[in-house]
């Protein structure tokens, strides 16, 4: 595969940009090898600078649930743009959005518009700190939420659990009012609220992770944070920016029947423009300035154009509940036959899916936390994905990210996509 001009802009990028990218996971520094320059993407499909075609499953990291430049939206877009592009005011744009998310998602009585999930779920914080009056949070280990200071914490060392910084700039200060525990572990989380319950401001978890690669919550993990949280009066934050409108139309609350006080949504809310919100509970919410105490704003919140691509997304969603669900069954035939290929090569894989979400992991466990996410083979990862690659298929470049399928996915894609799935797991089998 000629990637050539690719490389060229690779060099210059990283001239002026750390690792040549804006964000870091697009760098491919998890597997060796350049990135593709993107040209532009049509449905499934996504175009780099050297002229190959590839089959998407990237996505932009969720957004493109209906697939690149949807016509629909992008002619709502162009009349959009013409009226100005943004007006630091209130547009009935964003009341129209709100009532389409409020309708999917009823438990966001009230709610903001900002520009990226880290936002979301850092005010979705601070507004939980807020309201109780407490300072300390708990998150899970392997679960991301954004790049907040208080968020970029590991698990602290020994029994502890109490964060230590995960990344330098984070004060120590900072990390220690986040508590890391392990996923799916919910006799871990019923200890530490026994220990200090009434210190915890809120659980924030990704109902579905897809951060450690796709690990779906175990039958009593929601259902147990949702009891105890009640019981210490914390309050439960569902961050389902990747997960919203993907593992079902109403997300993970609606697929498990458990309401969260705050919802954080982003990527598919804005088709594919800089939009997130976070909301919940209206006693809650209704602590936010300019009605309440708490501060939150944003110069670009609510964007007219991020608002336009959101609406027609939503709408286009709605008019046809079950197309989530459609493209919930074709990855779950793509992931079968994944499952199907790695045995024909003799290759362990693990290959979750939930709804229009999925992930591979060479392991033979079944990967329920971080700690089995990283116990997997991440070299045949490695090889996999550049064999993957050279086949024309556009894969995350991490084994601890998820892959996304989108409406226009088609047989043709699939099929395309196993055969080259075949000849990767037999080159992995070979190394290995
Ligand atoms: P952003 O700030 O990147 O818009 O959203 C942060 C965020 C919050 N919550 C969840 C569950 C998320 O998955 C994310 C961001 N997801 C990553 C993909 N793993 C974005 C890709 C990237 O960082 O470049």
């Amino acid at each position: 595969m000629n990637l050539e001009k690719s490389a060229t802009a690779f060099e210059d990028a990283k001239k002026f940009m750390p690792g040549g990218v804006n964000s870091p996971v697009r760098s491919y520094f998890n597997v060796d090898g350049n990135p593709p320059f993107i040209s532009h993407a049509k449905g499934s499909h996504i175009f780099d600078i050297d002229g190959n075609e590839f089959i998407d499953y990237v996505g932009s990291w969720g957004p493109m649930i209906l697939g690149h430049a949807n016509p629909q939206v992008v002619a709502a877009l162009k009349k959009a743009v013409e009226n100005g592009t943004s007006f630091g005011a209130p547009t009935e744009l964003e009341t129209q959005l709100a009532k389409l998310i409020q309708k999917f998602y009823p438990s966001m009585e009230v709610m903001r518009m900002v520009n990226s999930g880290t936002e979301s779920t850092m005010s979705a914080l601070r507004v939980a700190r807020g309201f109780t009056g407490r300072e300390k949070i708990i998150k899970f280990v392997g679960c991301y939420h954004g790049h907040s200071d208080g968020l970029l914490v590991a698990a602290g060392s020994g029994a502890a659990t109490f964060g230590e910084p995960s990344s330098p700039g984070v004060t120590k200060g900072t990390a220690q009012d986040t508590i890391c525990l392990p996923y799916n572990n919910i006799s871990a989380v019923e200890k530490i609220f026994e220990e200090c319950g009434e210190e915890i401001a809120a659980v924030i978890v990704e109902p579905v992770a897809g951060n450690m690669g796709l690990v779906p919550p175990k039958k009593n993990f929601l259902p147990g944070l949702r009891k105890v949280t009640e019981k210490f009066g914390s309050l439960l934050i569902f961050d389902e920016v990747m997960c919203g409108f993907r593992v079902s139309f109403g997300g993970a609350q609606e697929k498990y029947k458990i309401i969260p006080d705050l919802t954080c949504l982003g990527k598919i809310v804005g088709g594919g423009l800089p939009c997130a919100v976070y909301g919940g509970r209206e006693d809650v919410m209704r602590n936010v300035s300019p009605d309440g105490k708490i501060y939150q704003a944003g110069t670009l919140s609510g964007n007219p154009l991020a608002m336009t691509a959101g609406i027609e997304t939503l709408k286009i969603l709605a008019e046809d509940p079950s197309l989530v669900e459609r493209i919930a069954r074709k990855t779950a035939d793509l992931a079968d036959g994944l499952k199907i290929k790695a045995q024909l090569a003799n290759v362990d894989v693990q290959v979750p899916q939930v709804g229009t979400m999925f992930s591979l992991f060479f392991s033979q466990k079944k990967i329920r936390d971080y700690a089995d996410a990283i116990s997997a083979n991440s070299e045949q990862f490695k090889i996999w994905f550049s064999a993957m690659l050279e086949r024309g298929i556009y894969l995350a470049p991490s084994q601890f990210e998820t892959l996304f399928v989108s409406s226009e996915h088609t047989k043709e894609d699939f099929s395309r996509t196993l055969d080259a799935a075949e000849e990767a797991f037999q080159v992995v089998g070979k190394n290995f």
